[in-house]
């Protein structure tokens, strides 16, 4: 792996290869079979083989080679789902570069920060996305590497114009890193997960296998192809794993992805639960035909028993999916019955998870109690990169990872999610760290102290409440989006809720009370 990263024990790695787990193989093998048949379908209809997206990954590889994009080393990606990210990731898994996945959302100030964890050699974006102008993003980053636009180029290098004659590149060593997803978020900035082409393989083998997808499957990619979700879990190469069709949408909104379900006769898609809460509201008087859906995940964000309910009577039958960048899936087994489907989020995908339920100082709960989910397993990472000193935090010493996650494991070996020890507000599947926004509010002249808190919502699930102490004068909420925005913050992460307060509370250790504020707030 290269440096920065940490490997599994090579005992562990020995017995996940003899396992079959780990099989050897590269990502960009995915494209190497099911030749002539249908891989992607793109928003406007144009069909592309699995032989035409090899051959353009195989031209782009090249391309990015004589550009000077050497294996090992890092590309920040950083594009919405579109055919130029499926062929810009599989060029970069076909070299041995690792993309860095950013969100559509993301701004200055989170891209900034991935230049100087990663160092990239190049930076991918779209010309305009929804409005906003990625070469003017670009401009401000310390640092990118070589910049690529798919679209208008500008000053910088159009992507189109790397597509060239193919040469014999070696592969890379399916040990090491393939991608890089980023963390939903703890203390610190987004984390990122070197994830490698035998663990990201085994991850969406099992997904895949478990949403029993084959040939015959049509899968949309609602959701941002660029997070764990809809890119492996199973997702888009999880699909192309099982040879089924990848079907892409401008947009997730029912009046976008509707026709296109009706059109293509989409089997399969994933969800977050506010996005399944719209679709079954829209279901009940949609012209379009959605009944070729035969699987329906819900997951980012807990999903109650009526949501679960409503998307099965007017969409598809439901998988719970309770997933994490770093690595454990847990999905509903095929064989889950109703009852199980509404009140469980699935189990671990492998035998080979280890799971641990712990109390606050680390000791195992009795069975079937809730307490901090630690695992440790065949698609779980044992650090992320460059992090040494999160890292001795967020792993025990003998490698299980510590979710944030508090959950119970019913005796079936189904997991309950049922709720969180980690500061994180998880706003509709998109995760807000609160002290990163935190920071935000701090760095503003008026606000002397801040708390920033969840509020449950019916749509979302939880939105973000800011607490600020202010001095004389108090800014409004739209003069902190407005801050926040040109600090170059995601949008997601500007708080929906502001509360002025002449003092936080605190614990009697002198924390802030956060257990009071949520109390409040809702
Ligand atoms: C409650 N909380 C959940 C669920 C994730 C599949 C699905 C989701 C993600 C994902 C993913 C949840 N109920 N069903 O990567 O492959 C919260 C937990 C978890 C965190 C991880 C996948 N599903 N969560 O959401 O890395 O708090 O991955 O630790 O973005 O989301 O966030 P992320």
């Amino acid at each position: 792996m290269i440096p920065g990263c940490v490997p599994w024990p090579e005992e562990s790695a020995r017995r996940y290869r003899e396992l079959g787990l780990w099989t050897g193989r590269t990502l960009a093998s995915l494209l190497h079979a099911h030749d002539g048949r249908t891989a992607l379908v793109t928003a406007t209809g144009e069909r592309r083989t699995y032989r035409d997206l090899a051959g353009r990954a195989a031209r782009l590889a090249t391309g990015l080679h004589h550009l000077g994009v050497r294996p090992g080393e890092r590309v920040i990606v950083h594009l919405p789902n579109s055919p130029e990210l499926i062929d810009t990731l599989f060029a970069l898994f076909t070299l041995g570069a690792a993309p860095v996945l950013a969100l559509p959302p993301h701004r200055h100030d989170e891209i900034g920060h991935l230049a100087a964890r990663t160092e990239p050699a190049a930076y991918v974006i779209p010309d305009h996305h929804q409005g906003f102008d990625h070469r003017e993003l670009a401009r401000r980053i310390h640092g990118p590497g070589q910049v690529i636009v798919a679209g208008q180029p500008e000053e910088f290098t159009p992507l189109d114009a790397l597509y060239t004659e193919p040469a014999d590149l070696k592969p890379p060593d399916p040990g090491d890193v393939a991608l890089f997803l980023l963390s939903g978020g703890t203390t610190g900035r987004a984390k990122l997960i070197p994830r490698t082409h035998d663990d990201y393989l085994c991850n969406l083998r099992l997904s895949a296998a478990n949403a029993q997808l084959t040939e015959d499957d049509v899968y949309l990619a609602a959701l941002p192809i660029a997070h764990n979700y809809a890119l492996g879990s199973p997702g888009v190469l999880g699909t192309l794993h099982a040879g089924g069709a990848v079907v892409l949408t401008p947009t997730p909104s029912p009046d976008d992805a509707f026709p296109i379900i009706e059109r293509e006769r989409v089997t399969v898609t994933g969800l977050v639960p506010s996005l399944g809460l719209l679709w079954a509201e829209a279901a009940a008087w949609t012209p379009h035909r959605l009944d070729s859906l035969r699987l329906v995940q819900l997951g980012g964000a807990a999903a109650g028993p009526e949501l679960v309910a409503d998307v099965e009577a007017r969409l598809g039958r439901v998988q719970q999916s309770f997933g994490m960048a770093e690595g454990l899936l847990s999905q509903s087994p095929p064989d889950d019955g109703p009852e199980l489907r509404a009140g469980a989020q699935g189990r671990p995908l492998s035998e080979q998870d280890e799971i641990r339920v712990v109390d606050e100082s680390g000791a195992e709960v009795p069975a079937g109690q809730a307490g901090e989910l630690l695992v440790r397993g065949p698609y779980t990472i044992r650090g992320y990169f460059r992090a040494d000193d999160h890292n001795a935090r967020a792993f025990t010493p003998d490698g299980f990872f510590r979710t944030g996650d508090l959950a119970r494991v019913t005796p079936s070996g189904h997991l309950v999610i049922c709720g969180r020890v980690k500061d994180v507000i998880n706003r509709g599947g998109d995760k807000v760290p609160a002290d990163e926004v935190e920071e935000h509010l701090l760095a503003h002249p008026h606000v002397r102290a801040a708390a920033v808190v969840a509020v449950p919502d019916h749509y979302l699930g939880e939105r973000s409440c800011a607490y600020i102490v202010a001095g004389d004068e108090p800014p409004t909420l739209p003069a902190i989006g407005a801050f926040m925005r040109e600090r170059g913050a995601a949008a997601y992460k500007i708080p929906d809720r502001m509360v002025v307060v002449p003092s936080l509370p605190l614990t009697p250790v002198g924390k802030v009370d956060k257990a009071r504020l949520r109390g409040e707030a809702s």
